[in-house]
């Protein structure tokens, strides 16, 4: 059993039986939401692996897309005051639970909150918006009047409807109050609002979500139940219809959480690697997903080599380039410098090292911006709960870092 991950299982327990003890004149009814435990044993997949390359295979038709306004008004938006637990100007502080997403209409890369302190400490979570502004090297806290008030869910820009979505966040300063971790929120970078939407599937910890353009649907995958499962099912959401699909593919990757996600645009398939099984297993094989034919494939990695161990790692996909580009994540040796290369065509994994490079890190934040050709990477845990609030760019063709952090 990885030893880490159950301490800090068993300390979030111990925390959320204490919270539930002290705020049990407060508690919310109980929700109507049923659980739905269906533990799977972490198998391996009942399909036969193929390391053959693969070629993207046609996508079928394509769901339609008929632009029906999301009806948020019938649910109840937050009132929350814009975050205090996080600097109002300057840099965001240092964090960890970072997920970032890139509203290229805005040309802003959006965070939500993050682990900011000690996470028994309710000052140590915030919940606070924040935008880096490409074309000036800023980091601005955008202050919405109204806003979630949550904390480090994980975020996927819908290209179609201009929104950044937010979903399997906690709230904001209630010390890992799961609760049902179920809310889906849209962010309008122009409008500076946020808009509650249809709940997703509850207790999902750690579940990550991508975005399919070509479908115009944002895929969830994974996730943690406190009743020590790890969730393998995927579901997708569209917001123009405001609706949650639970996806039945035939063959599912083992259940887990923190992992990379991102999605191939030129493949059209959803990528996803690492993390750990329950019994702290790492799970090393590469796994595709394509919405149209509601299909996962196992990327069998072969003779070559592969990252190994990444447990809470990042993932984004270098358009011009074609290839998906992993970095950071914790290992066996604590964590790792390396980036990886990853190219869904041919099923090749590449190792490359530069110096200077962000550092050992995880539970960082990573995103690509197709307008430089360059992704961004923020914050993360540099070891033992010490976190970065470095910006840093990355340029694939020439694999080259670059601390962008500006100085307060
Ligand atoms: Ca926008
Ligand atoms: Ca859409
Ligand atoms: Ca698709
Ligand atoms: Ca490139």
């Amino acid at each position: 059993m990885n030893r880490n991950r159950l301490v800090s299982q068993m300390v979030y327990l111990a925390v959320v039986v204490l919270v539930s003890a002290a705020c049990a004149t407060s508690q919310l009814p109980p929700t109507s939401v049923p659980q739905t435990p269906t533990p799977m044993p972490p198998t391996a997949t009942s399909v036969p692996p193929t390391d053959t390359p693969v070629s993207p295979t046609p996508t079928l038709a394509p769901p339609t897309d008929t632009p029906i306004p999301p009806t948020a008004t019938t649910r109840p938006t937050s009132t929350a005051a814009p975050s205090v637990n996080d600097p109002l100007s300057g840099n965001p502080s240092p964090r960890a639970y970072v997920s970032m997403a890139y509203d290229s209409e805005s040309g802003q890369v959006i965070i939500v909150g993050g682990l900011t302190g000690d996470p028994n400490d309710p000052t140590g979570i915030s919940g606070a918006t924040w935008a880096y502004d490409m074309a000036t090297n800023n980091w601005s806290q955008m202050k919405p009047p109204s806003g979630p008030g949550r904390s480090s869910g994980t975020l996927a820009y819908d290209i179609d409807s201009d929104r950044v979505i937010l979903f399997g966040s906690y709230p904001e300063g209630k010390t890992w109050d799961t609760s049902d971790l179920n809310e889906t929120w849209a962010y309008d970078y122009n409008k500076n609002n946020w808009t509650r939407l249809a709940d997703g599937p509850a207790k999902h910890l750690g579940t990550r979500i991508a975005y399919d353009a070509e479908s115009d649907r944002i895929i969830l995958f994974g996730g943690y139940h406190v009743s020590g499962m790890l969730y393998d099912d995927t579901w997708a959401y569209d917001f123009n219809s405001d609706t949650w699909t639970k996806m039945e593919p035939a063959t599912k990757p083992p259940g887990r959480n923190y992992q990379g996600m991102t999605y191939d645009a030129k493949a059209d398939r959803v990528l996803t690697y690492g993390a750990l099984t329950v019994e702290g297993k790492p799970l090393e094989t590469l796994w595709a997903y394509d919405f149209n034919t509601d299909t996962w494939q196992e990327m069998v990695p072969g003779e070559q080599s592969f990252p190994g161990m990444r447990d809470y790692t990042a993932m984004v996909y270098d358009a011009e380039s074609d290839r998906m580009i992993l970095y950071g994540g914790k290992t066996e040796d604590q964590s790792s410098g390396e980036v990886w290369m990853y190219d869904y065509n041919t099923n090749t994994w590449t190792k490359l090292e530069s110096s200077p490079n962000p550092g050992k890190l995880y539970k960082h934040g990573m995103v690509y911006i197709p307008t430089i050709d360059r992704s961004i990477l923020f914050g993360g845990d540099v070891g033992a709960y010490e976190f970065s609030n470095e910006t840093w760019s990355y340029d694939l063709n020439t694999n080259t870092w670059t601390n962008v952090t500006t100085q307060p």
